[in-house]
């Protein structure tokens, strides 16, 4: 290191140059880091479902043509004017949601959504409203502040943290999203209590990391729900001690699971993105205590629904992003947490593809044939 300080460097990117096409490999240019921002060298990305929605055209905040990738792990090749606390070498994973330490959503214990860059990063911008990306001669956008799916990125110094550089890029690159998402849904969100009798919709890696969170907090029962039953065997790796398929019953999906459990969950997970299991998940909790908590993104402009007596009988409906983590605090200490083997992250990885094959991984995203697929540059 040290020769491309300063530098534009050329490397290859998967660019999204319009929605709804494949990715296409390009070289492409990255301007140094400017104040406040940090050149991080990607060593490891995957791909989450909020890359291939934006890719669909569903996101209606997708700029194109952009750098996706959001899920991603790699080495500070250089650091901008201002910057403290990072150097060259240092291993470090982007973070969608920032944390400046100085909004007043940092300074609430009450929630993690940092504020301070979130109207320039809607836009696929850097703070100063500028990219760093050029292909062709053309700008591309960044994407949530992160575009992991580029040799090198640049970000801003609140969207990263310093991880233990023992840990694998390979397995830490999932704490960008969706396990941090799923895990701190059950353990800071739900806030689940030992003995208590879980439900979780959709066993993608969200529904998988929300088991793991339920079993961590000493949940008794965890029911997993979903169409799909090749996801069943996983999920009992997680802590998952039941099942149930919605597709076999000829009763709302709710009363089910009200059966099943003398009156209703005491906790469940939507973390499919459906407003209508949205609904069954609140509706399948017990009156008086039900918490339910939606993690799953609906497409734009769908909104739930629910009879209010279902909140004025005791059920609360709430919501979470990154899991209700703080990122930058929070995201080294998961990283700690696998190291110590008390945070599973292999069993999340369904294949591994050079980066060049990342089209390969969006398909096996949207054939369910994949929980998470890790591509390496
Ligand atoms: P995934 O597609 O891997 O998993 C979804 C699962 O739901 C699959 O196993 C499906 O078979 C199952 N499913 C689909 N429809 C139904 C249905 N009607 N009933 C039961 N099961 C069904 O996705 P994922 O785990 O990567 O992500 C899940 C959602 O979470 C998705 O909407 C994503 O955008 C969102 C997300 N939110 C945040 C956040 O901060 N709130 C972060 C990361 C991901
Ligand atoms: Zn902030």
């Amino acid at each position: 290191m040290g020769d491309t300080t300063g530098k534009v460097i050329q490397c290859k990117a998967a660019v999204a140059w319009e929605a709804k096409k494949p990715l296409s490999i390009e070289d492409i240019e990255v301007a140094p880091p400017k104040e406040n921002e940090i050149r991080v060298k990607i060593i490891a990305t995957a791909i989450c479902h909020t890359d291939a929605y934006t890719l669909d055209g569903l996101d209606p905040e997708g700029s194109f043509p952009c750098v996706l990738g959001h899920e991603g792990a790699g080495i500070v090749e250089s650091v901008g004017p201002s910057v403290q606390g990072f150097q060259p070498g240092d291993h470090v994973i982007p973070l969608y949601i920032p944390q400046c330490g100085e909004c007043k959503f940092c300074l609430s214990p009450k929630t993690n959504v940092c504020s301070k860059i979130r109207l320039t990063q809607g836009q696929g911008k850097m703070p100063d409203g500028t990219s760093r990306f050029t292909c062709k001669g053309q700008s591309l956008y960044h994407f949530m502040g992160c575009s992991t799916f580029s040799e090198y990125t640049v970000v801003a110094d609140i969207s990263l943290c310093k991880v233990d550089p023992t840990a694998a890029f390979d397995k830490i690159c999932l704490l960008g999203c969706g396990v941090s998402t799923g895990f701190g849904a059950a353990l800071n969100t739900a806030n689940v209590d030992s003995g208590s009798t879980c439900a979780v919709f959709g066993l993608g890696a969200v529904g998988l990391a929300v088991i793991m969170g339920c079993k961590e907090a000493g949940a008794q029962r965890i029911i997993g729900v979903d169409i799909n039953e090749n996801k069943f065997e996983l999920a009992k790796i997680f802590g998952c001690t039941e099942f149930v398929n919605p597709t076999k019953f000829e009763k709302p999906i709710q009363e089910v699971l009200i059966d099943l459990t003398d009156g209703g969950l005491d906790y469940t997970f939507e973390c499919i993105g459906n407003v209508k299991t949205m609904r069954a998940a609140l509706e399948a909790c017990h009156k008086g205590w039900g918490v339910s908590v939606i993690i799953g993104v609906a497409s734009a402009g769908q909104e739930i629904s629910t009879r209010p007596f279902q909140l004025v009988t005791g059920r609360t409906w709430k919501g979470t992003a990154f899991g209700g983590w703080k990122s930058k605090d929070s995201v080294p200490r998961l990283v700690s947490k696998y190291l110590d083997k008390s945070l599973m992250l292999d069993e999340f990885v369904s294949y591994k593809l050079p980066f060049t094959s990342i089209n390969e991984g969006f398909e096996l995203l949207h054939s369910g044939k994949s929980i998470r697929t890790v591509l390496e540059y």
